[in-house]
């Protein structure tokens, strides 16, 4: 190629790449297997976006990389297809979801297959097919059978004027994301899976898991195991204590800070606690306290629990609550902070020790009872020496007298543990040992026990949608079992339960799905009874099928089971996936669990589904925002490949910022990675003819090699392409030249990169197979020494320079070195060097 022209090359080679199935994956091939994964993408009709090209070039450089290594790749690709968008486009258009699927899927393909992708194509999935969703269904009636999903009331956004259901995501500050009126919660019988039997599974199976830490954290939060204890108050009032024979009612709070008890100043409720009820007639101002009531139900968790927020709420007149630690009285109120799903949905109020209380307790003029007395240097080091001891305790005690002063004076609150105060037998106790011996002595008592509870809810199962897999059970006057009374599986061997042809995907103004309005579909017989049932409307949400699709792509066309279990011996774990940090506690949790689930049920080999979690960062437009079609600041990767091709765009991709960071589109990065490119095509012509590469470039070339190979595997691609950059700045020189065999190399390393450029100029220099059968280069570890290193000047422990060094460098040199420099020399200001600390080929550190 005389000058580089990517139109002329690139869809020349994906054409010749597919004709010869080069990226096939083997089922039981010899080779080392390696399951390399990218979240599957839901084909929208706005068309493929710069931000997917990101993680799909960096992962498939890995995936190429990996084949010329000798292992046996898998990569696929599909579609998550079901879900809102598509059937919101629907309702627009009048265009049926099955119709606008199949032509976002093709657009969505002819765009992926632009990319150069390495995928196999062979084992294409999509969630929507009929021949996918059966066993989306086969999965479901799986964990109906094993009780872990059930039906229970539970709230749904409504918006009263669109007369619609609306997913979470939907509701935008509390209003319908379409209209904006506010909206509201609904009770309606939905479909629940029992993801919280599997809390402890899944917090435990982290710990065999590759993940990145920041996304470990987040689903050990989101799961939020949390052990504290049981406690439970009497409630008492003037009317309940007229009727006779009546038991006092019992409330439940959860604490972790039981050693914490004798200050409690109140009984907190959540608006929706079910007792509450019970007590109007002993409520004095029930009027108030139900118009409180009404008010919380507009209001999401977020907003609830936001630190921010003021402190609402109403006190029960006319009852109240018994500590069991001291039986003393304390007044009840409910109040939004309090959450229902959580800890019983009540707490007991410590304001001198807890900060919502105490915010609260301010808000409403109620007392604070300081009951913890600051931690002091005694309660934490026994054996200090005598002397010593007084002096500092002397100093902390007076700091610390000072921060209890204002404890008691009621200005701050002191929420650490510390020494109990003012609580009776336990008093002088240390929290830790106060914690367990309080709730030792609940417990003899029968007053309270130990509890864990978890902040992970039920996974909400049942969408009133239209473009989603019916849910295969049918309801049955007769039949059913006691725990969900008239729910009949459907039959295996009806499965699927395909969804029927509408005309209108407009849901229904009761809530349901628009299938509830199709009495041919819905009207059926009981499978078990025969006699007359009624199908269930509910579809399910868009993360069914996205749980379990990497299953799939290990036996794409088995019709006898979702996966033949031996390939799936061979494929998994996959032994890398790669998505958004938006979907760790979503579709990465919900995933976990499923498959943990089919582990149990002994139908997947492997407990955890993926080795290595990995994720990339979001591309933003050039201004810094989100990409949106309503800023119309999206980019299309087509017109980006129109001019500059794909092996630019890859490049530019990968170069643009570290993997794992947001970074902003430049037009003027990707015409740099253009011109790279032809840089390097130049280079292939102008020097084509050396025999012999230079002594200077050997170890260049070794170096490149040894970098490229370890940044893929870290992922570090931004710092690899700037070392092919570099290696070219060097090789242009006219005095350097690369002889064709390490000419070769040098293509071996790019051709993960830049697949169409490498191919092309690999079979330039006379090759007829493919640069991908080739191996993956080596490099001779004693060439890779590097002469030179950044050598890191400190001045008390901060970074103020860094400076390049000879490795090896001696201290007296070093320090030569970092005081010649003048970042260096303004922090010195005539003082004196007190102490060196000299890290070999890392740093020094000057104190002074
Ligand atoms: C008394 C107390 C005193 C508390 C103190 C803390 C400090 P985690 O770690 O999140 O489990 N709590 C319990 N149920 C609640 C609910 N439904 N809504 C809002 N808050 C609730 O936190 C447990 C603590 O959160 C519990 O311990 C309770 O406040 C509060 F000095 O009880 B604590
Ligand atoms: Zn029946």
């Amino acid at each position: 190629m005389k000058e580089y022209n990517p139109k002329k090359i690139e869809s020349k080679w994906q054409k010749k790449w597919e004709k010869s199935d080069l990226y096939k994956a083997k089922d039981f091939a010899k080779k080392p297997k390696k399951y390399i994964l990218v979240e599957f993408p839901y084909p929208s009709g706005s068309g493929l976006h710069v931000g997917h090209a990101r993680s799909y070039s960096a992962l498939d450089a890995i995936a190429r990389k990996k084949r010329m290594e000798g292992y046996n790749v898998l990569f696929p690709f599909g579609w998550d297809a079901f879900g809102l968008p598509t059937e919101n486009y629907a309702i627009k258009t009048g265009i049926h979801p099955r119709q606008a699927t199949d032509e976002n899927i093709k657009t969505y393909k002819r765009q992926i297959k632009s990319l150069g992708l390495s995928v196999d194509w062979n084992r294409e999935i999509d969630t929507t097919d009929p021949k996918y969703y059966k066993w989306t269904q086969w999965m479901f009636l799986k964990f109906f059978e094993k009780g872990l999903a059930y039906q229970a009331e539970m709230p749904i956004n409504w918006c009263p004027s669109c007369k619609i259901g609306l997913a979470n995501e939907e509701v935008v500050d509390g209003k319908c994301e379409r209209c904006g009126a506010v909206t509201q919660k609904r009770q309606i019988r939905q479909w629940l899976l029992k993801i919280t039997a599997y809390a402890d599974k899944l917090l435990k199976g982290l710990e065999e898991v590759d993940y990145l830490e920041k996304i470990k954290a987040q689903q050990i939060n989101w799961i939020g195991k949390s052990e504290g204890t049981e406690v439970k108050f009497s409630i008492l009032g003037e009317r309940f204590s007229q009727k006779e024979n009546r038991s006092p009612a019992i409330v439940s709070v959860f604490t972790t800070r039981v050693d914490t008890i004798f200050g409690v100043t109140a009984l907190v409720l959540a608006p929706e606690h079910q007792s509450i009820r019970n007590w109007e007639l002993g409520i004095g101002n029930w009027d108030e306290v139900k118009k409180y009531i009404e008010q919380t139900k507009r209001k999401s968790d977020l907003e609830r629990t936001s630190e921010t927020k003021e402190r609402t709420g109403i006190e029960l007149k006319g009852i109240f609550a018994v500590n069991p630690a001291n039986n003393e009285k304390v007044p009840v109120w409910i109040s939004d902070y309090v959450l229902a799903h959580y800890g019983g949905g009540a707490v007991m109020m410590v304001p001198a020790h807890d900060k919502r209380d105490w915010d609260f307790s301010d808000a409403h003029n109620l007392p604070k009872k300081c009951v913890i007395y600051p931690r002091t240097v005694w309660g934490i080091d026994r054996d200090f020496d005598p002397l010593q001891k007084k002096k500092v305790f002397e100093e902390e005690e007076r700091k610390i007298d000072l921060r209890f002063s204002e404890i008691l004076a009621g200005n701050e609150a002191y929420t650490e543990y510390g020494r109990l105060l003012d609580s009776g037998e336990f008093t002088n106790l240390e929290s830790e040992e106060a914690i367990a011996k309080i709730t030792n002595w609940l417990e003899e008592r029968g007053l309270g026990k130990k509890k864990v509870e978890y902040k992970l809810r039920d996974w909400i199962f049942s969408r009133q949608h239209y473009w989603g897999e019916p849910i295969p059970i049918i309801h049955c006057e007769k039949c059913g079992s006691t725990s969900s009374p008239q729910a009949v599986p459907v039959p295996e061997k009806d499965l699927p339960v395909k969804l029927p042809y509408v005309k209108n995907y407009q849901p229904t103004d009761t809530g349901e799905s628009p299938l509830a309005t199709i009495k041919e579909w819905v009207n059926v017989k009981c499978p078990k009874c025969k006699g007359p049932a009624k199908r269930e409307t509910d579809t399910m949400p868009n993360w069914a099928g996205s749980s379990w699709y990497f299953l799939r792509y290990c036996d794409p066309k088995n019709n006898k089971a979702f996966a033949d279990y031996k390939k799936l011996k061979y494929w998994t774990p996959v032994d890398l996936y790669n998505g958004g940090m938006e979907h760790t506690t979503l579709h990465l949790l919900y995933s976990r669990f499923w498959h943990r689930f089919l582990y149990d049920l002994k139908l997947v080999p492997t407990p955890e589904p993926y080795a290595q979690r990995r994720s990339h960062g979001m591309v933003l437009a050039e201004d810094g925002q989100k990409m949106s079609k309503s800023r119309g600041n999206v980019i299309n990767p087509d017109e980006i490949i129109k001019i500059y091709g794909t092996d630019a765009l890859r490049i530019y991709e990968m170069f643009m910022g570290p993997f794992d960071q947001a970074i902003s589109w430049s037009q003027n990065g990707l015409v740099g990675c253009h011109r790279f490119l032809s840089r390097v095509c130049n280079l292939f012509n102008e020097k084509r003819k050396t025999a012999k590469s230079n002594k200077e470039i050997i170890p260049k070339l070794h170096q490149l090699t040894k970098k490229v190979s370890n940044d893929l595997e870290e992922m570090k691609f931004n710092t690899a392409i700037a070392a092919f950059m570099e290696f070219i700045n060097f090789w242009q020189q006219p005095e350097q030249a690369l002889s064709p065999k390490d000419a070769e190399i040098f293509l071996k390393l790019l051709s993960p990169f830049a697949p169409h450029l490498a191919e092309e100029l690999w079979q330039g220099l006379g090759h007829k197979k493919s640069i991908f059968l080739e191996k993956w280069p080596k490099y001779d570890p004693r060439l890779t020494r590097e002469e030179s290193f950044e050598l890191v000047v400190q001045i008390n422990g901060r970074v103020r320079d860094a400076i390049s060094a000879p490795i090896d460098i001696s201290e007296e040199d070093a320090k030569k070195l970092a005081l010649n420099s003048e970042k260096v020399q303004k922090w010195f200001e005539g003082k004196p060097i007190k102490k060196v600390i000299f890290v070999k080929n890392r740093l020094i550190n000057l104190i002074i």
